[in-house]
């Protein structure tokens, strides 16, 4: 057993992981935290999660011949996109979630699962499997915590000590039984709060918990409604997810840059870099072209002219009149709900222009108080610069 155990992770390196760990299947621990979150109703609209009951925290019920699980980890941050730091500084600017710069990873990490799988077979023949990344009923934090792939974080992240949080989670389910690895017990976050404190809607709760209702990654990408108008301004200029909890983590210094060219930020239509006037002038069609195998495509245009239309009404240090011209070309295009949103940013904006004083709860809060953001900074040619710094 033990030579198949490094055969396994050692394919899992040589298929691009940069982790690979294995846990059992009892999640019985994790089973009372999970509906408690539940119960709460912290998962917003996200009806699926209360659907699938104890499929989540069972495995054996999603598959029954489940008796270990293969956990990997794949880094997607890409250090040579710009700065997320500046980009989220400029309210003319359009910040979207570092994982969304390039390709999406669904595909992706399925067939590397799957290649991975193959491997496994051509040893055991009798290897059976299922392989999953985010969008099955897995409880993909715990079981990597199990399996050893890192602790989890008061962002509720899964964060390795020496890798920290920016990778993606997928596993194997299999019919193998293979020995666990050992949990990570010695890291942790310590006194550490900057997440909490600096997450921009106080979505960050206590027991490593977060209340999806509240995040900006939920209200972008997987609310459909209409934005609570007390979180609209507090959203800023984030239109697809968010990574302020990631951004403040002091583990994050030790991030590992990806190696796939699937994840860096896509050049033909530069996100990473891309104002929220020049996003907004695109048609149906172009959302469509230039979001070819993007995981933002899956929003819709709608959605994404929704996103933009609150990032507009944030917007504080551009020509309101501008603003309020590209916001009105707009009205009556697409359907009610963006409309709404749309007058709202005209509100906002009008008001602006008027010099009328923004309500205390109506005042956007300047992205990050927080002294220091924790990306390392790309390496260069010269030895001296190939240290991990922090950017400030
Ligand atoms: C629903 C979901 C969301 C929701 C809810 C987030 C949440 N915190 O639950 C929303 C839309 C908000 C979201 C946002 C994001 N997500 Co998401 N999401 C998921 C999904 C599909 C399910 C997560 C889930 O079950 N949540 C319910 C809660 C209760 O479960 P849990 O957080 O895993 O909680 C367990 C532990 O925290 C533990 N626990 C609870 N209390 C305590 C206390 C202590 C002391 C300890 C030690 C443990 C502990 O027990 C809980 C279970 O019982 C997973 C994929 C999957 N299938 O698992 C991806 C996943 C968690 N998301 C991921 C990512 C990348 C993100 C974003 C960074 C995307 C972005 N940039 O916008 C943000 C991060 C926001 C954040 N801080 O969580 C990655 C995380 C990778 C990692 N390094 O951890 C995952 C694993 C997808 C993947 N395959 O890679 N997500
Ligand atoms: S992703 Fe953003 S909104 Fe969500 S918990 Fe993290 S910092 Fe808060
Ligand atoms: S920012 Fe601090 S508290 Fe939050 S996850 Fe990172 S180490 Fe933990």
């Amino acid at each position: 057993m033990p030579s198949l155990i490094e055969k396994i992770k050692r394919w899992g390196h040589e298929l691009g992981f940069a982790d690979i760990g294995i846990s059992n299947t009892d999640l019985s621990a994790y089973e009372p935290d999970y509906f408690q979150w539940i119960l709460n109703h912290y998962h917003g609209d996200m009806s699926y999660m209360e659907r699938h009951g104890t499929k989540r925290t069972r495995p054996q019920e999603l598959e029954p011949k489940t008796r270990s699980i293969i956990s990997a980890r794949l880094n997607y941050l890409d250090l040579s996109a710009h700065s997320a730091i500046e980009q989220l500084h400029n309210d003319q600017r359009a910040y979207i979630s570092r994982y969304a710069l390039g390709k999406d990873y669904h595909k992706l990490i399925r067939k590397r699962l799957q290649a991975l799988a193959e491997k496994i077979t051509q040893e055991v023949p009798h290897f059976q499997y299922r392989a999953f990344t985010d969008s099955a009923p897995v409880l993909e934090r715990p079981i990597a915590e199990k399996a050893g792939l890192g602790f989890t974080g008061k962002n509720s992240l899964i964060i390795h000590p020496r890798a920290g949080s920016w990778f993606f989670l997928g596993e194997l389910y299999t019919n193998l039984a293979l020995p666990s690895d050992p949990p990570l017990t010695k890291q942790g976050c310590g006194p550490c709060t900057a997440c909490i404190q600096e997450c921009p809607t106080q979505a960050i709760l206590a027991n490593n918990t977060v209340d999806a209702r509240r995040c900006i990654s939920y209200l972008t990408i997987e609310f459909k409604g209409s934005i609570d108008t007390k979180l609209r301004p507090l959203i800023g200029n984030r239109i697809y997810g968010c990574d302020d909890c990631q951004l403040v983590c002091p583990w994050n210094k030790f991030t590992q840059e990806t190696q796939e060219s699937a994840f860096k930020a896509n050049a033909h239509n530069a996100l990473d870099k891309a104002t929220l006037l020049s996003l907004w002038q695109w048609n149906e069609a172009q959302f469509l072209k230039q979001l070819e195998g993007s995981p933002i495509r899956r929003i819709g245009y709608a959605q994404w002219t929704r996103n933009l239309a609150i990032a507009l009404g944030n917007c504080q240090t551009e020509s309101p009149k501008k603003l309020l011209t590209a916001l009105k070309q707009k009205l009556n295009t697409l359907n009610s709900l963006v409309d709404e949103h749309i007058v709202w940013a005209i509100q906002q904006l009008s008001k602006r222009q008027q010099k009328q004083p923004i309500q205390n709860h109506q005042r956007i809060k300047t992205p990050f108080n927080a002294p220091k953001y924790y990306l390392p900074v790309k390496k260069l040619s010269s030895p001296a610069t190939q240290t991990s710094k922090t950017n400030t």
